[in-house]
């Protein structure tokens, strides 16, 4: 044993609050961080940053928060959103209660102010009880007041945000912590490398056999793909589930290029048919909620004409909505895995008549569709404008599509085919409008890849400001913009006749180019198909933050894209505004 006296705290290396949740992070191999900056994290990102990490700064928390949450959908790993106290906090929540809902594991960390006067209300700076208000809206809230504590907190955000059902975690570290001192050994001591995150969730045998009877029994079998299914990245295994199990299948939208759209068992031309009509329904990922009309209704053909098999890895998922026949409970990877050696080598097909009555369907709403995207409108309509937009993605089946909006949604999620999986990104379960710029900046960033981001000209307004970040580091998107003057449609009437617009209208004619412009992006105002696909081109090949305005049909759309259903209407009025 050395007789050295203990060096004094003096002359220790030493480290403090900054450094331990900077080093916490990277040593669980998290590399990047989308935020915005401010009192008390500004030095955190600057650290950050010195440390080599990606740190992304957007103009607003909410494009920040949806960034981490796609990247954390992309990646597997949380993405990370920090934001400064009560008022850059909130705004950073909606994309944590959208991550949780979504099932896309983030972790929002927060700067919050001190807890002796947030206490005792005595009104700090930005004083909010940022942790109580967090709690009923992410998976897992917590908050570290001690700097031995940081490699334990940051743990534990990670493994409450991916293992299990993944989600949003809520991390809040006080400014003082930040500050906080201690010797670099016992620092470097606390921190906690998080092994296995998400552990493989085995399916009980018993629960495996159970629904391969269900399924051997099926005469009109279907299997329905999740966004679930995607992030699991169990690709290869879930494309041989299929292709051996020779059941048609439809992706929900996040899970379309899965296995590619033009894959010959996708049923997704003949949607509403297999949904109707099949007897035996396997979801992969897929929750049976309003997406799905809840797995109940008219869609879903006569009552007590299905049974369901259900993968996921929430238990509490079986029966939220009908009864379940076989739960499978577990990770994807390893249900699939674990059906696929179940299936034997002498797995029979599904009886020809079902396949074949599918097909005859599908060929018949293909051809339909075909004539509408054969018209070459101008002013175009959303589908002579989609048209091209699809042979974009067929020619670049490695780009990655963003899409908000109501009809520039639903129109695009049904004409464009993805053929390769995690590339289409959405509103996902909320419908929620804003995701559009925060997606698109994290897409490239985690994956090097470049992003068509179509865009309603409502849906880009709530994230707009962000074309500035898109230039900012210079980040290969293409955003297009399908301005229609309004939301759903561009041709409401003020029904008083007075000088204010009608609810749902925009500024007729707005230059959403201009914007990009204006940060040294590149501009482009189109009206035709044509002028459409080769500034679409050009922005793919240039690689540059490029914004294009399509000019679309003010009157082409309809209210609410394709779920009017939904919307209530007054029993009172004759007739409607828009
Ligand atoms: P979609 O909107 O595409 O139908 P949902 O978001 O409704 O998809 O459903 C996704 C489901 O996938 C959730 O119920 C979630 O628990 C489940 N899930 C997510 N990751 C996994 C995984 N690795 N293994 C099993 N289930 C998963
Ligand atoms: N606010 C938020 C956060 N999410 C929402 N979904 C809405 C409001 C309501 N909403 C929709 O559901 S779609 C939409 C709104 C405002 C915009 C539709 O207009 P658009 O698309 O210009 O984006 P189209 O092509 O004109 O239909
Ligand atoms: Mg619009």
């Amino acid at each position: 044993m050395s007789t050295a006296p203990e060096p004094s705290v003096e002359e220790a290396e030493l480290t403090d609050g900054f450094h331990l949740v900077i080093d916490a992070l990277k040593l669980n191999g998290i590399k990047t961080i989308y935020g915005v900056p401010g009192i008390p994290i500004t030095d955190l990102g600057r650290l950050a940053q010195a440390e080599g990490m990606r740190v992304i700064s957007f103009r607003h928390e909410q494009n920040a928060g949806n960034a981490a949450a796609i990247a954390g959908f992309l990646t597997k790993t949380p993405g990370i959103c920090l934001t400064v106290s009560a008022p850059g906090f909130l705004n950073g929540l909606v994309a944590l209660a959208n991550a949780t809902t979504n099932c896309f594991p983030m972790i929002l960390i927060s700067g919050s102010s001190e807890r002796e006067i947030v206490d005792l209300q005595q009104g700090d700076y930005e004083e909010m009880d940022q942790l109580a208000i967090a709690k009923p809206l992410c998976k897992a809230a917590f908050r570290v007041l001690h700097a031995a504590d940081i490699g334990i907190g940051v743990a534990r955000a990670i493994r409450a945000a991916v293992s299990g059902r993944p989600g949003g975690v809520y991390l809040d570290l006080p400014a003082k912590l930040f500050g906080q001192v201690m010797e670099a050994e016992a620092g470097r001591r606390s921190l906690v490398k998080v092994i296995d995150p998400a552990p493989a969730q085995i399916p009980a045998p018993s629960a495996v056999e159970r629904a391969l009877d269900v399924l051997r029994g099926a005469k009109k079998p279907l299997i329905i793909l999740g966004k679930g299914a995607a992030y699991a990245q169990a690709d290869d295994d879930i494309r041989a589930l299929v292709e051996k199990s020779g059941i048609p299948y439809i992706p929900m939208s996040m899970a379309k290029g899965l296995i590619p759209d033009t894959h010959p068992q996708c049923a997704a031309a003949a949607r509403s048919t297999v949904l109707a009509e099949s007897d035996v329904v396997m979801m992969i990922g897929a929750r049976l909620n309003w997406l799905l009309s809840h797995g109940k209704g008219r869609q879903w053909g006569p009552p007590g004409s299905k049974k369901f098999i259900q993968i996921d890895i929430e238990p509490r998922e079986m029966d939220s909505n009908v009864e379940i026949a076989a739960p499978l409970v577990g990770d994807i990877g390893s249900c699939v895995g674990a059906l696929l050696k179940g299936m034997g080598d002498d797995w029979a097909a599904p009886p020809v008549e079902w396949t074949q009555s599918i097909n005859a369907k599908k060929e018949q709403n293909i051809a339909r569709m075909a004539s509408r995207l054969g018209k070459n409108s101008i002013p175009m309509d959303y589908h002579s404008a989609l048209r091209v937009l699809r042979d974009v993605i067929r020619d670049r089946p490695d780009a990655i599509l963003v899409n908000e909006g109501a009809n520039t949604l639903d129109q695009a999620r049904g004409v464009i085919d993805m053929y390769q999986p995690r590339k289409r990104l959405d509103v996902g379960t909320w419908g929620v409008m804003g995701i559009g710029m925060g997606f698109a900046v994290a897409a490239t960033i985690e994956t090097g890849k470049p992003v068509l981001a179509i865009e309603g000209d409502s849906a880009f307004g709530f994230s707009g400001m962000e074309v500035e970040t898109i230039c900012r580091y210079n980040l290969p998107v293409c955003v297009v913009v399908f301005n229609n003057d309004g939301i759903y449609r561009g041709d409401g009437v003020n029904p008083t006749g007075g000088a204010d617009p009608a609810p749902t209208m925009f500024v007729p004619g707005s230059r959403y180019d201009r914007m990009m412009e204006s940060f040294g992006g590149v501009g482009v105002h189109v009206t035709t198909p044509d002028d459409l696909k080769r500034a679409v081109d050009q922005a793919i090949d240039s690689g540059r933050p490029t914004l294009i305005n399509a000019v679309i049909d003010p009157a082409a759309g309809s209210e609410s894209g394709n779920i009017g259903n939904l919307n209530p209407k007054s029993a009172l009025t004759k007739k409607g505004g828009a």
